[in-house]
């Protein structure tokens, strides 16, 4: 029989934990393949963060970390500097890095630390039940903004990418999202293009637009739905790749 897809060789052969139709599954997979692509196995290490994707490192066949809430990214630069020929990578979700783990995450992409960060948005803290995130939508019910995000009362959802973008530190900065073939496939060049990147010594950054089909309270199907038609107009896809003189070439995805 041709198989047209085999399993990457750096993902364990385990079931994931996540909840159906989460797509923390595929954007790990997208890892996987790409570190197995570029032969980068050997000299990877990966730092798990907390939230839904803390068991990461039972699931890459790769040495791997696991940081306290929002550190992952000091963890990482530590672990890059001490060993500068390593390649390094933090997976993070939105209530880890843009919340409590802000601070790390400016300071790391401010620095250009050569690492690379694969940053999961799926606009709430998925595993401790779906509370407000920096990155919830306005009017978006979460547990605590039962009513509907208000800018007013919860603030305005923050734009990680449009943040560190002001920062001259970043090499490589994108938005991608995994709801459609087309998606994950610009997602995992996306991915590629960011370890590529740390390897030219920069920092880099994806984030990806995930599901949580749990707390959003919404089938699979409708969760994909849901990220075309509600996240897509507040975080766009795009592509921003630091040319010579320092300025941002942009490419819309
Ligand atoms: C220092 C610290 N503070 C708080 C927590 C509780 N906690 C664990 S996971 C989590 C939410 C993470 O959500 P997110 O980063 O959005 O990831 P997701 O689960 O959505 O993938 C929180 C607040 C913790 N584990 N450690
Ligand atoms: S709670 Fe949400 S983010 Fe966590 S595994 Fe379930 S669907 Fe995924």
């Amino acid at each position: 029989m041709h198989r047209l897809a085999e399993r990457p060789t750096l993902l364990v052969d385990r079931a994931f934990h996540y909840c159906p139709g989460c797509t923390h599954g595929i954007i790990h997979r997208l890892v996987a393949e790409v570190l197995e692509e570029l032969q980068l196995a050997d000299r990877t290490i990966g730092i798990a963060s907390v939230g839904c994707s803390v068991l990461a490192y039972e699931y890459f066949d790769l040495d791997m970390q696991q940081a306290a809430h929002g550190r992952a990214p000091a963890v990482a630069t530590g672990i890059k500097r001490f060993l500068p020929d390593s390649v390094v990578f933090t997976y993070q979700g939105d209530g880890d890095l843009a919340s409590i783990g802000m601070a790390e995450i400016i300071h790391a992409a401010a620095r250009g630390e050569a690492i690379t960060v694969i940053f999961v948005n799926n606009t709430l803290y998925g595993m401790t039940g779906g509370q407000l995130a920096p990155t919830t939508l306005l009017e978006q019910k979460s547990t605590t903004s039962p009513q509907g995000r208000k800018a007013e009362r919860e603030g305005h959802p923050i734009k990680v990418i449009e943040l560190l973008s002001t920062l001259a530190g970043p090499g490589f900065l994108a938005r991608t999202a995994v709801h459609t073939p087309a998606q994950v496939l610009k997602t995992r060049k996306a991915i590629k293009e960011a370890f590529l990147a740390q390897l030219d010594k920069c920092f880099a950054l994806v984030e990806i637009l995930s599901t949580c089909p749990t707390n959003w309270k919404l089938s699979p199907v409708e969760s994909v739905e849901w990220v075309e038609k509600q996240m897509l107009p507040v975080y766009p896809l795009v592509k921003l790749e630091r040319s010579d003189d320092g300025t941002w070439l942009k490419t819309q995805l």
